[in-house]
């Protein structure tokens, strides 16, 4: 390494350390565990079924009259700072006297054995196999027999990869886990959550991962040379650089993806909820409607499980949040103010009580199926389903002329927009300078709530608008897109946001005046619209029905505000650039197949193309 690499370097990590807080934990780690005068702490080697051990740190209250449960995580973080939750995230725990157990799962930190990147369960067909389950399952097995004074019950929980082996260890649990929280956690990294969403690879995300979980034990930035990775990535070129010029072939992730494009087996056989199917331990789901990660899993797993939850044990909260928010104050994000501390309000009136039930008998069982934050009026709300059913009703918002959207079905024959999409001028997803996703001065983890405005003159961007609205509009569950598109080219990718425009007049925030705020958003690669698996050509100059999901929202655009829906065919470099040309592999087009292609969207009788929300029906 050179001085200046070394210096970079030193200044990445210190950042990433820094930022480690709420979500993902990427934090080094110190020599020893971090302690807390409450608790006794000491470092084990915890093994396996196949001999490999697992480091694992424990905490044990000094003071407990009455035997204790255990609050057990999993992560590929690193567990050597895991007390400082203890004033912070697991306060509730620490102070009822709960035992603690953080364990490096395989291959990362001070554990043996491999690092998977997503490992799939195996040990269903394959008794000698191990998982994520079964390490969950043996480390169980450890805890209730060597942590003294625990009351024979376990309680798991964690954000995003630790919510990911949180949820994994459901699958055959260990009899003494007796309560889960995944919360945040991905469940199909090729359809929805950190890697690729609807087949459109997460380039940014996807690259700077895998590198620095992959580099080695520790986590290990990648090391850019520009401060503002959308120049970096706009210089590389081609997706076959990566390995070409820089990864080398070494980090197996990275191969992974430009062997497997397509959602194939590969991708099928990580996929939680294939083994995930019903609930068998008392669950509450937990994710963030701004969640710049996994927003897809969770709610997918609370999906899946809830088809087959006959003894009411799986339950939804989706507060007004971005990745692990719900570990902050959850008073704000960005600009936007939500009115009250959610996250101390879900970690103590929702998170602890529902433990405190399923681990010490303590209180009533849970009374609400699914909780949501409705942003914009910031109220929470209690539903029976989520989403709702009876509470709701549809409504399509079409595209109209003059760039209008409005509730009526266009009736005129004719309609269409059009707009020039170039490889070459990709539309940044967040201001400039895009910093390091984990890097210093990174926004990252607020980008989906950045002022919408920086894009909106562009024209590659495609604004459609509302009058004023004269009421206030709630809406709760789905959104979906039904975009009819034509292209001059033979592949492309489709953006759609949903968007709360504030008044120009507004007195209460002197940032908010005409912000326009991100309320939902997908990406489609267009390759995939018949098949997951089976791309296919997109036929040029044929208009064609996408359906896009936008998830889910509680949401209410205030009186005053307007709706806006922006298409667009690029967001770089979150998702790489799509040629516009097919190629049967975009992780080997050449430079040469990156063209520029006009985009239509049809606006008319017989293409209406609209979103789909559901409004909150009033009370009578
Ligand atoms: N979003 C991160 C992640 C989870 C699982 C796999 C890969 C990445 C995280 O925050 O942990």
């Amino acid at each position: 390494m050179t001085r200046l690499t070394r210096t970079l370097f030193a200044t990445i990590v210190a950042a990433i350390a820094s930022i480690a807080t709420a979500s993902s934990a990427v934090a080094q780690s110190p020599a020893a565990p971090s302690t807390d005068a409450r608790y006794d702490v000491r470092e084990v080697m915890i093994p396996m079924r196949d001999g490999v051990k697992l480091h694992t740190v424990v905490y044990t209250p000094k003071e407990k009259a009455a035997p204790a449960p255990i609050v057990f995580r999993r992560t590929p973080y690193a567990v050597m700072s895991a007390a400082g939750s203890f004033r912070g995230s697991y306060k509730s725990f620490a102070d009822a006297g709960y035992a603690f157990a953080f364990q490096d799962i395989r291959g990362r930190f001070g554990s043996e054995g491999t690092f998977v990147m997503q490992r799939p369960p195996a040990h269903k067909w394959d008794p000698k196999a191990t998982d994520e389950s079964t390490d969950a399952y043996d480390t169980i097995e450890w805890l209730i027999r060597n942590i003294a004074n625990n009351n024979g019950r376990v309680g798991m929980l964690g954000v995003s990869y630790d919510g990911w082996t949180t949820a994994m260890a459901l699958i055959d649990p260990h009899p003494a886990l007796k309560v889960a929280s995944p919360q945040a956690s991905p469940a199909d990294m090729w359809l929805g959550d950190d890697f690729h969403h609807n087949g459109a690879f997460r380039l940014s995300y996807g690259f700077e991962y895998a590198a620095m979980l992959e580099t080695s034990k520790e986590n290990t930035p990648f090391a850019f040379d520009r401060f503002d990775t959308y120049d970096w990535y706009l210089s590389l070129g081609p997706l076959s650089n990566i390995n070409t010029k820089h990864l080398r072939g070494k980090i197996p992730t990275w191969n992974d993806y430009v062997a497997h494009p397509d959602w194939d087996e590969f991708w099928q056989r990580q996929t939680i909820v294939r083994y995930l199917t019903e609930p068998t331990v008392p669950t509450l789901n937990v994710a963030g409607f701004w969640d710049q990660e996994d927003f897809y899993g969770p709610i997918a797993i609370y999906d899946t499980l809830e088809k087959r939850d006959t003894k009411n044990m799986n339950f939804l909260v989706v507060g007004p949040w971005n990745h692990g928010g719900w570990n902050g104050a959850g008073s704000a994000l960005g600009p936007i103010q939500f009115g009250s501390t959610t996250g101390p309000y879900f970690r103590e009136q929702i998170l602890a009580p529902f433990f405190a039930y399923y681990l010490e008998d303590k209180g009533e069982r849970p009374t609400f199926e699914a909780k949501t934050f409705e942003s914009g009026s910031n109220v929470w709300k209690e539903w029976k389903s989520w989403p709702p059913r009876q509470e709701v009703t549809p409504r399509n918002i079409y595209f109209g002329a003059a760039e209008g959207l409005s509730m009526q079905a266009p009736s005129q024959a004719q309609g269409m927009d059009s707009y020039v999409s170039d490889p070459a001028h990709p539309v940044p997803y967040r201001h400039r300078p895009i910093q390091a996703t984990y890097g210093p001065g990174s926004v990252w983890s607020t980008w989906l709530v950045e002022d919408q405005r920086f894009v909106d003159d562009r024209a590659d961007v495609l604004s459609y608008e509302m009058p004023v609205l004269e009421e206030d509009l709630t809406i709760a569950g789905s959104v979906t897109a039904h975009l009819f598109i034509s292209t001059t080219g033979s592949d492309a990718d489709y953006i759609v946001k949903l968007i709360d425009v504030y008044p120009e007049q507004y007195p209460n925030d002197v940032r908010l005046p005409g912000y326009q705020l991100m309320v939902s958003n997908e990406v489609f690669r267009a390759r995939y619209r018949d098949s997951y698996a089976k791309p296919s050509r997109v036929p040029t100059d044929s208009v064609i029905a996408y359906n896009i999901d936008l998830h889910t929202q509680s949401y209410t655009f205030k009186k005053g505000h307007r709706i806006m829906v922006q298409v667009q065919s690029t967001w770089f470099p979150l998702i790489d650039r799509n040629p516009q040309t097919w190629v049967p592999n975009i992780f080997d087009a050449k430079a040469e197949d990156y063209k520029s292609a006009t985009h239509r969207v049809f606006r008319s009788a017989k293409y209406p193309s609209h979103v789909t929300v559901y409004i909150v029906n009033p009370v009578m």
